[in-house]
């Protein structure tokens, strides 16, 4: 098991002021993925998936994930927790996921109508992963966008190699 990048402390994570999840709901596609378990080489194929977020009664989110896998659409779906503040969120049926100790998920920052920045950290057989997406309401976002995503990444510990921008594609996820 190679070592990993240590996860950054949630308190060094900024956290989306005024988090509107009414707003935050709906479709986004991933335009870019990073991770202390990603590599840019070993993913120069991958593709553009995309996520749906949707609010429930309790407040809870139903987040439905649909990948492009072997010709055919894949979809993950889980339910995201609200936590102690707004923005922030837990797995929900943590006990379905073998092995995963805990998962939080925060929302960086994000105007809701054009890009979010999400950050995702997971205790999985006591070594802790971290990822962020950069996701679009569309499937392509300006160079800038896309060079602050990289500047976060960075700031959080991560290098070139681990932050990739998947390949936009039409099937599954329009
Ligand atoms: C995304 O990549 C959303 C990621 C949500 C991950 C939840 C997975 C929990 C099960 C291990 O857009």
């Amino acid at each position: 098991t190679p070592n990993l990048i240590p996860a950054p402390p949630l308190l060094r994570v900024p956290l989306q002021p005024d988090f509107q999840d009414e707003l935050f709901q709906g479709k986004w596609y991933v335009v870019g993925l990073a991770g202390n378990a990603f590599n840019k080489e070993e993913n120069s194929q991958f593709k553009m998936y995309a996520t749906t977020y949707e609010l429930n009664e309790d407040n809870s989110y139903s987040v439905t994930s649909t990948l492009l896998r072997n010709q055919r659409c894949d979809r993950w779906i889980r339910t995201f927790l609200p936590s102690f503040q707004p923005g922030q969120f837990n797995l929900g049926n943590i006990e379905r996921y073998p092995g995963i100790q805990s998962y939080t998920v925060r929302v960086v920052a994000t105007d809701y109508n054009q890009v979010a920045t999400v950050f995702f950290k997971k205790v999985y057989k006591n070594r802790e992963f971290f990822k962020i997406t950069l996701y679009g309401r569309t499937k392509e976002l300006t160079q800038e966008l896309k060079e602050n995503f990289i500047s976060f990444a960075k700031a959080l510990g991560l290098t070139d190699d681990h932050i990739i921008f998947p390949i936009p594609i039409d099937q599954c996820i329009d």
